[in-house]
């Protein structure tokens, strides 16, 4: 008997795979197209994690489940490799960010090779390749052109430890998402793309995605925010008249508004306050506020804090003067930057009212109840009051009718305002995506022309910690002006790296493409992606940027779909002792070290078969011993039947044994099929395989040797996805020449499903006494009196006295006596 040794087969197979070539991506296209991709990983200087493999075994069951379907199948891998460790490893340690990149991506795509999983690496994408991103700045330029890329001044979030500016989203409670210092506030000029412009299609096509989580979609809807509401026109009598625009959700309660807030940072603000007794104050309130980030403006817990100007705003439909205010909590960057305050029905402008003693005005009453004085803000349905020709109306129909009156009075109009904001796309940073624009003295801002791509990072950069490294790169920043040829500067910022692998999954169908992104005939053959798999932590960000930037290479006719992933699946975390394995916790398994003790194929094995895949994962040792006896014992159901493959027959299924394990194989190939093609459950796969594992031991010797085989061979198939190699070395120890990835996946037969005989046990009085076999189809009768013919019940019941007998179909007959 051969030994299972997964050092030796592992590799060996390795190579012959990359030899043979068996996972480039086949193109036929009278195939049926897959495209599984999981998200690609980060090459930071640890390699892989657990959580990797488990992500990266998932995708490759499927990539390999599909392909045996008949599919043609895409399958690639690559590395988000642009980021700021690497630049912090060149400060520390005096490496240069590419080299320390290209040496980690190295590392890990051994690591992922040691997996044993199906990738086409001759389509293999590192972003911070210059032939990958020359085509990141390719995509920058068409948004420059088509005007989604714009320069502007804007208060930035700043991190001062990591000096640079951070995109709202990498502001987590206030601090840097990276570093975790307190994040600032700083004006710079920065470059944005307009993604709200695509905030409505965003939000409208989740509806149009099954195959996405509803918990993900909620998410996205959730951070773009839409509110529909109206925009309400004040005017400054001091100002000429001057329109001072509000938004509200609630233009029902526009008879209530006691006072306007304008936010610090409005621009209307040093005209109002200019020479007013109060000036001064108010200048440095604005400073301060200005400088703190949007959390600690306008957290639940935060102080309200506000400052009248002295200026008055007029009603638009009553002409009462409104004392205008400015005050820490209104944004500038949502809706209008100016607030109406509606202390009645609000229960913030109530609180700021009580503090700052402005008056508080009801003007919506519950339907069955007098006005009386509030205790805090009404904010329910009701009927209106105190509001001119429209009290008595139901609020929510006030609503409308106050928007059209303010429509003809051209005061006022229905607006939706979204949360999302446009993407703060530049970063004061090396390590990145230069974006390919030079400022010229005579022409301005110009953008480097296509055919001069890539604009490549240079090396001779100082890392020294402070300010942009970019910035001291002599020969990077001079340049000459494309347009008038005249002296000029580069700019020296980098693009948000959310933006390499906004498109990385359309780089892999047409990988070798010197002349444009893809192609989109290259694109059309593959896209959409079918599965994509990847951690919940890109549920908005990462996946909000794909959907944008596939909208808009749609709008350019680059791609014919809309949306770039069909299918979205989140897998689940994976914990050791009841935590997320990191290093801070001193909890982690390394990869390396499972596989050199028990092979990539037990590492894969336990991952899928420990829990549901969207479900978090315990790591245990007992749990991958198991894993690795189960592997000794599919090995060794092969080496001790090796007599059955040296002879073999076809199987007649004349005995019952025979038909009973047909019957189990089938059964077997149904569950694994629909486990895996429908929502990816591999661990109910597995065990399937694991009870016809236990069917081929229990099977008696003198039985029919052709279904032996048969089951055998059968149940190395089904386990292929998920432990390629061992499964490979099998079968070619049984004759076969070629590799099993490429064989057609078992199907099953309906009529072999059908049961024809069940054993049932026979108890007496609740103890079990004996079993008996009878046809699936017979009937209770039928059952009771096989049951009464059987030596061994009948000589155990003389002499008692029968009360009652109980079939329960399927499972046991139960004989009730004295
Ligand atoms: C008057 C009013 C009366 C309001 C009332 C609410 C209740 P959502 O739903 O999140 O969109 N608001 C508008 N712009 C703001 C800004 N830049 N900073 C801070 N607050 C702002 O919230 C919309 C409501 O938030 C708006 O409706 C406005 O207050 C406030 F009984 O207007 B409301
Ligand atoms: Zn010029």
């Amino acid at each position: 008997m051969r030994k299972y040794t997964p050092a030796e087969i592992e590799p060996k197979w390795q190579q012959k795979w990359e030899q043979q070539t068996i996972y480039q991506t086949d193109e036929s296209p009278d195939k049926p197209k897959f495209y599984a991709l999981e998200m690609f990983p980060y090459p930071s200087g640890e390699g892989l994690h657990m959580g990797h493999v488990r992500n990266y075994s998932m995708g490759d069951v499927i990539a390999r489940f599909k392909k045996m379907n008949g599919f043609r199948v895409l399958h690639p891998m690559g590395a988000d490799a642009f980021g700021l460790p690497a630049e912090n490893a060149a400060i520390q340690r005096g490496v240069s960010p590419q080299t320390w990149t290209l040496n980690n991506m190295k590392r890990i795509r051994e690591e992922q090779a040691q997996l044993g999983l199906s990738y086409d690496w001759d389509r293999y994408v590192g972003t911070c390749e210059p032939d990958y991103y020359q085509f990141t700045q390719w995509l920058f330029l068409h948004f420059y052109e088509t005007g989604l890329a714009y320069r502007k001044k804007a208060a930035v979030n700043w991190c001062p430890e990591c000096a640079t500016v951070l995109a709202n989203e990498q502001v987590e409670d206030g601090l840097c998402w990276r570093c975790e210092s307190e994040v600032e506030k700083k004006e710079l000029e920065q470059w944005f793309l307009r993604i709200t412009d695509y905030a409505q299609r965003l939000l409208d096509d989740l509806d149009r995605m099954p195959e996405w989580p509803e918990k993900v979609k909620a998410m996205q809807r959730n951070w773009i925010g839409r509110s529909e509401g109206a925009q309400i026109t004040f005017t400054l009598p001091e100002l000429e008249n001057e329109p001072v625009s509000v938004f509200t959700t609630r233009p029902d309660t526009l008879y209530g508004v006691t006072y306007i807030v304008l936010a610090p940072e409005h621009p209307l603000v040093p005209r109002l306050i200019q020479g007013k007794p109060g000036e001064e104050k108010i200048k440095e309130f604005i400073k301060q506020v200005t400088n703190e980030s949007e959390l600690a403006r306008t957290g639940a817990d935060v102080e309200k804090i506000g400052y009248e100007t002295g200026a008055f705003a007029e009603h638009p439909l009553t002409g009462e003067k409104i004392p205008v205010w400015v005050a820490n909590y209104v944004l500038m960057d949502y809706g209008t930057g100016a607030v109406m305050g509606v202390p009645a029905h609000d229960e913030r402008d109530f609180q700021f009212a009580q503090k700052y003693h402005l008056p508080i005005k009801q003007v919506i009453r519950p339907k069955d109840q007098e006005e009386e004085t509030l205790e805090s803000a009404y904010v329910e349905d009701g009927v209106m009051i105190h509001s001119g020709s429209f009290d008595g109306l139901d609020n929510r129909k006030a609503i409308s009718a106050i928007v059209s009156r303010l429509d003809e009075l051209k005061k006022g109009k229905k607006t939706v305002s979204y949360r999302l904001r446009d993407w703060l796309f530049s970063r004061q940073r090396y390590w990145g995506c230069p974006i390919p624009i030079v400022y010229c003295d005579s022409c301005g801002v110009v953008p480097v022309p296509k055919e001069e791509l890539p604009v490549r990072l240079p090396e001779d950069v100082v890392f020294d910690g402070k300010s942009n490294p970019l910035t001291t790169s002599e020969t990077f920043v001079h340049t000459l002006c494309p347009s008038c040829g005249g002296k000029a500067r580069r700019e020296t910022d980098t693009m948000d790296t959310f933006i390499d692998s906004s498109w990385y999954f359309l780089r892999y169908t047409d990988r070798h493409n010197k002349e444009l992104p893809f192609s989109p005939d290259q694109a059309d053959k593959w896209m959409a992606v079918d599965s994509y798999i990847g951690g919940i932590e890109h549920a908005v960000l990462h996946l909000l940027y794909s959907r944008f930037v596939t909208k808009v290479l749609y709008d350019a006719g680059m791609v014919k779909v809309e949306e770039p992933f069909r299918l979205y699946f989140p897998l689940g975390m994976v914990l050791k002792d009841g935590s997320k394995m990191s290093k801070s916790k001193g909890n982690v398994v390394s990869p390396g070290e499972i596989i050199s003790k028990y092979g990539a194929d037990t590492a894969r094995l336990f991952i899928l078969f420990a829990a549901p895949p969207e479900g978090e994962l315990d790591w245990t040792e007992s749990g991958v011993e198991g894993s690795y006896r189960f592997l000794n014992r599919v090995w060794r159901m092969l080496e001790k039947n090796r007599d059955v493959f040296s002879n073999r027959l076809d199987p007649d299924l004349q005995d019952a044994s025979a038909k009973e394990l047909n019957r189990i194989l089938h059964q077997t190939i149904k569950k694994v099929t629909e486990d895996i093609g429908g929502r990816f459950h591999f661990n109910t796969a597995i065990s399937a395989v694991m009870e016809l594992v236990n069917a081929v031991y229990a099977y008696p010797k003198e039985a029919d040797k052709g279904m032996l085989a048969e089951a055998i061979e059968k149940a190395i198939l089904l386990l292929a996805p998920a432990v390629p190699h061992i499964t490979e070395e099998m079968w070619h120890s049984i004759g076969y020449t070629d590799s099993i990835h490429l064989q057609p996946w078992p199907q099953y037969d309906e009529s072999a499903l059908i049961q024809d005989e069940i054993e049932l046990a026979v108890q007496i009085n609740g103890k079990v006494r004996d079993k008996v076999v009878v046809s699936a189809q017979a009937d209770r009768q039928a059952v009771e009196d096989q049951v009464m013919q059987l030596e061994r019940i009948q000589s155990m019941l003389a002499g008692k006295s029968l009360r009652k007998v109980i079939v329960v179909p399927g499972k046991l007959v139960n004989i009730v006596a004295k």
